[in-house]
């Protein structure tokens, strides 16, 4: 029920708003690494006034077509943000990596969950999670994220996801980490139509089943631009209309670029599950 990230208990039953911080050189632009450190622990912090339990601090894009970032840059990146976000914010640090080398040095830092897009399947990372005691996230992907959106193709996209979870789960448990502290996201937009994407929405409480609290990341993400015909600045209130359906459907976590409005919504609809009970 509850679940211990790095000293932060989070009742999993309820469902908490993961804020989005971005430490790619492109979302704060030079100023030097100062400038870039302070600027992301104010967005942080603006974040945790909103509502935020996580701030999820990426280093790496995985939008198709990026230029791959080194290890040296992606650690030069990420853990001084984690380091001030750990000391000075009450908030729990995810950090969004598939790398183990971060995940080891980001842990020692105070992060509290590691989100992993790759699901633990680079060489080395469900070794290096058996050694530490955070939870982790492990999302759902088909391909890798340079190809995964060139031709996805599924026999049942709710079947696939939810088996492949599980064999994550199986591979993961036998390298030693615990599934108490095993998240599953089935990874909206990762090697996915638009339609396995609301189909997978629409079947979330399949997901549930495998009996491990789930995190889902549907924020201005495009399956929402193809509904609305909206730009990715124009996507807030179908950003919020997934979210409430997530929320509804009992998702633990939703990564979102907009806490303030996204707790609202969560709110909401924890209200009307308070009032029934
Ligand atoms: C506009 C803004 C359009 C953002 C697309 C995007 C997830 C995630 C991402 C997710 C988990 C993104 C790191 C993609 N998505 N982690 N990360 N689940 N666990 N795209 O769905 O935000 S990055």
């Amino acid at each position: 029920m509850r679940m211990n990230f790095a000293g932060k208990t989070l009742d999993m039953a309820q469902c908490h708003v993961m804020g989005v911080l971005n430490v790619t050189p492109d979302s704060f632009s030079d100023g030097g690494r100062f400038n870039q450190v302070d600027a992301a622990l104010a967005r942080a912090r603006q974040m945790v006034d909103d509502g935020a339990a996580f701030i999820d601090v990426g280093g790496e894009s995985t939008r198709p077509g990026a230029t791959p970032v080194p290890l040296d840059e992606e650690l030069d990146r990420v853990c001084p943000v984690v380091e001030a976000i750990t000391r000075e914010l009450d908030v729990i640090v995810s950090v969004d990596t598939s790398a183990p080398e971060v995940m080891r040095e980001t842990v020692a830092l105070g992060a509290g969950l590691i989100n992993d897009v790759r699901a633990l399947q680079r060489p080395g990372a469900p070794e290096e999670m058996a050694k530490h005691k955070v939870p982790v996230c492990v999302m759902h992907i088909q391909g890798e994220p340079d190809y995964m959106q060139d031709n996805p193709s599924y026999r049942n996209v709710c079947q696939d996801v939810s088996a492949f979870l599980a064999e994550r789960l199986r591979v993961l448990e036998a390298a030693g980490v615990e599934g108490d502290r095993i998240i599953l996201d089935p990874g909206f937009g990762f090697g996915k139509t638009v339609r396995h994407n609301f189909q997978l929405l629409g079947a979330l409480e399949q997901l549930q089943q495998l009996g491990h609290p789930l995190l889902v990341g549907m924020s201005r993400k495009s399956m929402l631009g193809h509904v609305t015909g909206k730009e990715v600045s124009e996507r807030l209130s179908a950003s919020l209309a997934a979210a409430t359906i997530a929320a509804m459907k009992g998702v633990s976590i939703i990564r979102a670029h907009d806490v303030r409005e996204t707790v609202d919504a969560v709110k909401v609809v924890t209200a009307m599950e308070e009032a029934g009970r």
